[in-house]
């Protein structure tokens, strides 16, 4: 009899998700209580429902404005409003979150009578100004664990991003993809949407240690301060001839997710107009840095880890710059040469 190594065929041992994370729980032995595995299967349940959304929009009245604003100003969209709800219904009915911050919020939530020891924050949407265009927008997410008794305050929440114990995001693109890491690597899997399972299809991703490409809003220019406008010289203007190219979707999640396969550089910088960058620290910046590192790179605001940054402010904002280390140690050197210029 034949058997399937005679011919080419599908892969007949699917590790999923599911499979994923608790084998990484069973690795901890006695040490894990299962509870964080059960949150992440109740993020990834989120993701496929928004991911089943974000493909209907068009379809379904979800795309343009819901007619309200959010913390940021930012005019809401139908999906953020929607997606924003499905990640609080669910993580709510996971019983194991006492607190969350969601960038749609204003406060963070506070789960009354929650037993459980996991506070989520997160973007449900990031990069939605691109949706009704059918660009690449995404999942953001990052996980803190309190001491049982501690539950349910804010300060549960305003922590440095080192203290992370899970973070990840998820890719509403071509394919949706959901990246996560746990402290133990980054794997990155896609969602076979006939069997409604994320199937691991990039086990331990590593950043290459320099890139080719940069990515950056750059008509930002006429405000960014000498350390940026220095670098970007350096790589478009280099002496060896062979300039980096430029990539900037303007959706973080796609951005980011091309720098870890791809390597190179992804930078939001303070400027002049915005003094601490645009993106948000607690569900932008930690879980991207917390995953660039896991990879092997740096994510760095110019001149501290990101990871060491304290937050003041559930949404508060930090400069950011990411990828491949080579690339980020560059940035870095021309923060600490022009640094006297800066402010600037
Ligand atoms: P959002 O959370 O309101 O969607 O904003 C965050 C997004 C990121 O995805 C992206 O990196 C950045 O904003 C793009 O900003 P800009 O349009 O200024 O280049
Ligand atoms: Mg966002």
């Amino acid at each position: 009899m034949a058997d399937t190594t005679d011919f080419e065929a599908p892969p007949t041992d699917l590790i999923t998700l599911t499979r994923h994370i608790l084998k990484q729980q069973q690795e901890l032995g006695e040490r894990a209580s299962g509870d964080l595995t059960m949150l992440l299967v109740g993020i990834q349940v989120t993701s496929k429902y928004i991911a089943s959304n974000v493909r209907k929009a068009r379809l379904i009245n979800l795309v343009g404005l819901a007619g309200a604003e959010n913390v940021q100003g930012e005019d809401q969209k139908k999906l953020d409003v929607l997606s924003n709800d499905i990640m609080v219904n669910a993580l709510r009915a996971s019983g194991k979150v006492s607190v969350m911050v969601s960038e749609e919020i204003d406060e963070a939530i506070i789960v009354k009578g929650s037993k459980g020891t996991y506070c989520v924050v997160f973007d449900p949407l990031d990069g939605s100004s691109n949706i009704d265009a059918g660009v690449n927008v995404g999942t953001i997410f990052g996980v803190y664990k309190v001491e049982e008794g501690k539950q349910g305050t804010v300060e549960n929440v305003l922590r440095p991003g080192k203290e992370m114990v899970a973070a990840g995001y998820t890719m509403y693109g071509s394919s949706c993809n959901l990246v996560l890491t746990t402290g133990q690597g980054v794997d990155g899997f896609t969602l076979d949407e006939a069997l409604g399972e994320f199937i691991l299809t990039h086990p331990d991703i590593r950043i290459p240690d320099r890139g080719k490409i940069y990515s950056f809003n750059e008509g930002n220019s006429l405000h960014f301060y000498p350390p940026t406008l220095k670098y970007l010289e350096s790589i478009k203007y280099p002496a060896n001839g062979k300039p980096y190219s430029a990539r900037y979707i303007g959706s973080m999640v796609a951005d980011v997710h091309r720098t870890l396969l791809y390597g190179g550089i992804f930078g939001y910088p303070d400027d002049k107009k915005s003094k601490d960058g645009k993106l948000r620290m607690l569900y932008e910046a930690f879980p991207m840095a917390f995953l660039t590192e896991q990879a092997g790179g740096l994510a760095t605001t110019g001149t501290q880890r990101i990871l060491d940054v304290i937050p003041t402010n559930i949404h508060g904002r930090c400069p950011v710059f990411l990828g491949s280390k080579n690339d980020v140690e560059d940035v870095m050197k021309f923060y600490a040469e022009y640094d006297g210029e800066k402010r600037w």
